[in-house]
């Protein structure tokens, strides 16, 4: 039998929409690999970032949070929990310190935490709460819960990270790697480029807005510069022009700033085409 040396596994962060798991996934792989904003549900599908550290290499998870509703369950968990393929190690419960956690949310969690054969509490956004209420909401949730670690971290300042790091990898079985070494991300760069502005649209508008677009990414390679083109897809016409903004205001600004981060992405001078459309 081969003599397995090097250690893999799939770490899941899960948790309540704004808890943080997004900020936390782009801090341990030191990328912004899925994209942030004060606004809940930011995420949309699952996106992985791959840690690879000496023998080490582990796939965290970053998923949608939580909401109450059946539709969302079935799309986002039961496939992900039943399908052998993608096996998880490790899931981590991610809590914004600053919520309180009612009885609901605690019977959501119950519901989702059975699922896994090991669970971990991350308790989040430490900089923005007292001790106590860490040793509070660390109790209450180890009371209800087999939790096998408890970690209080700050994802946004960076406090912690390291120390979640270490831990977990104690807890990662000896198993081939699954992707190459070098490797950041499970998603194309064309999907990362449409999440860039994705999140500008987050960032930029309030309301259903940021919910109803969706971003459909070109790129044309070129030596100097590359040229992506990108369509904003929204439903009404109403919802086209609030994205315009007067005089195109806003699709400048959501311009400008996506511009800067796919330059950074791709590491090349880029020309950026955006344009609104309706689509049904
Ligand atoms: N002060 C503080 N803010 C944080 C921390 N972690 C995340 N945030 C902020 O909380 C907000 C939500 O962060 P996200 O990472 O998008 O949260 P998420 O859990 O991925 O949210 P969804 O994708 O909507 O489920 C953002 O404004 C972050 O900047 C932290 O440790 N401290
Ligand atoms: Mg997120």
């Amino acid at each position: 039998m081969k003599n397995i040396k090097k250690k893999c596994g799939v770490v899941l962060f899960i948790g309540l929409p704004n808890a943080g798991k997004s900020t936390l996934l782009n801090s341990i792989i030191k990328k912004k690999i899925s994209i942030v904003s004060s606004k809940v549900q930011t995420t949309k599908d699952q996106i992985s970032g791959i840690l690879t550290k000496g023998d080490t290499q582990i796939i965290f998870t970053d998923t949608p949070g939580i909401i109450e509703n059946k539709r969302f369950f079935n799309k986002h968990y039961s496939r992900m929990v039943v399908n052998k393929e993608f096996e998880i190690d490790l899931n981590c419960l991610v809590i914004d310190l600053k919520r309180d956690i009612n009885k609901k949310e605690i019977s959501i969690f119950r519901e989702l935490l059975k699922r896994f054969n090991r669970n971990i509490l991350v308790l989040n956004k430490i900089d923005l709460v007292k001790k106590e209420r860490l040793f509070e909401i660390s109790n209450l949730l180890n009371s209800k819960f087999n939790f096998i670690e408890t970690f209080m971290i700050s994802a946004k300042k960076k406090k912690g990270i390291e120390f979640f790091i270490k831990k977990l990898i104690n807890n990662i079985p000896n198993r081939e790697w699954i992707y190459n070494e070098g490797i950041l991300t499970d998603k194309d760069i064309n999907y990362q480029i449409s999440e860039i502005t994705r999140e500008k649209v987050f960032k930029l508008l309030n309301k259903e807005i940021p919910y109803s677009v969706n971003i459909v990414t070109e790129i044309e390679n070129n030596k100097q510069i590359a040229t992506v083109k990108q369509q904003i897809l929204v439903k009404k016409k109403s919802q086209k022009s609030i994205i315009i903004g007067k005089n195109g205001e806003k699709i400048k600004m959501i311009g400008t700033k996506s511009r800067i981060d796919i330059e950074k992405l791709l590491e090349k001078k880029i020309f950026l085409d955006l344009i609104v459309q309706t689509k049904d």
